[in-house]
């Protein structure tokens, strides 16, 4: 199973004609981003796949772990060089969540959605994450990482039972293959990834894939844990919550946690 993402496997079925035309896989590595980024400052080229069974030191934002037993997920990422503004590389993440949404019903025919500001949801509960990292000159994004990692086969009892994690093994009932979902998910971010540059916003379409608006929310950012109404997202992708202090806040960076869980984790801590 372990070789299943070996460059020639990935290579032989590839749909695309940018991403993954060069492809660096590794059985073990600390994190693909982390190596997505040395190889872009080293001048990879647009569309490099980094691509790993196992990683020691995976990360999400904040320098958060993402766990994942060897050889039960999709653990990749992608040297992009897009011609984009910087102010629009939230668009990253939004095609790329979309991309991972559609490749998930055409290989598994499950309903993803996704979750503000870089989950994908399977029934309520997380299955994988986007990492997007960037390095800017002025107003010009130099490069992107565009880090994905999906819970493919993973039994669910080596993950923290905090983490409310689910994989499309347990959604759907049977292991799946790992290959034609990565390829799945290269071919729809690339479409994707050339309408986002020839100016195709792909706001509306995320928005309507966010599962969490509408719903009371816990929001975690820098500062104290607050509660309110998740309302919508504005043209950039930013969150907007009306508080219980009546105050609507635009957030672009940080967390929600619809309340109902984040009452049950609290009464769980005691
Ligand atoms: C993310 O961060 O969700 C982005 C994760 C991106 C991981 C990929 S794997 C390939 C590439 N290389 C890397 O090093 N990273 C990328 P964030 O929103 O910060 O969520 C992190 C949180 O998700 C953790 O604090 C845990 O609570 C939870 N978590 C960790 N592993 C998980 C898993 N396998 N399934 C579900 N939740 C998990």
């Amino acid at each position: 199973m372990s070789e299943e993402l070996a460059t020639e496997n990935v290579q032989r079925g590839l749909l695309t004609r940018i991403l993954g035309q060069r492809i660096v896989y590794y059985t073990c590595i600390d994190s693909t981003n982390r190596a997505g980024k040395a190889l872009a400052q080293q001048g990879a080229a647009e569309g490099t796949l980094i691509i790993a069974d196992e990683q020691t030191a995976g990360r999400g934002r904040l320098e958060r772990p993402w766990l994942a037993p060897r050889g039960t997920s999709l653990l990749f990422s992608l040297v992009l060089r897009p011609h984009l503004e910087v102010r629009l590389a939230q668009g990253l993440t939004m095609i790329a969540g979309l991309a991972v949404q559609e490749a998930i019903r055409d290989v598994c025919g499950l309903p993803a959605r996704l979750k503000w500001p870089n989950d994908i949801m399977l029934h309520g509960r997380k299955a994988g994450g986007i990492l997007t990292e960037m390095s800017s000159t002025g107003h010009r994004l130099d490069y992107v990482v565009v880090g994905i990692g999906l819970n493919v086969n993973l039994p669910l009892h080596s993950l923290p039972p905090e983490f409310q994690a689910t994989c499309i093994q347990h959604e759907l009932g049977r292991p799946v293959p790992r290959l034609p979902l990565l390829q799945h998910i290269l071919a729809h971010l690339e479409r994707r990834y050339a309408a986002l540059q020839r100016g195709r916003w792909p706001v509306q379409e995320w928005a309507a894939a966010l599962e969490t608006l509408g719903q009371r929310v816990e929001l975690r950012t820098a500062g104290q844990p607050v509660r309110g109404l998740a309302l919508r997202v504005d043209e950039d992708g930013a969150l907007l919550v009306h508080l219980d202090s009546g105050e609507v806040r635009r957030v672009l960076v940080g967390d929600i946690v619809p309340q109902h869980t984040a009452e049950r984790r609290a009464q769980e801590d005691g």
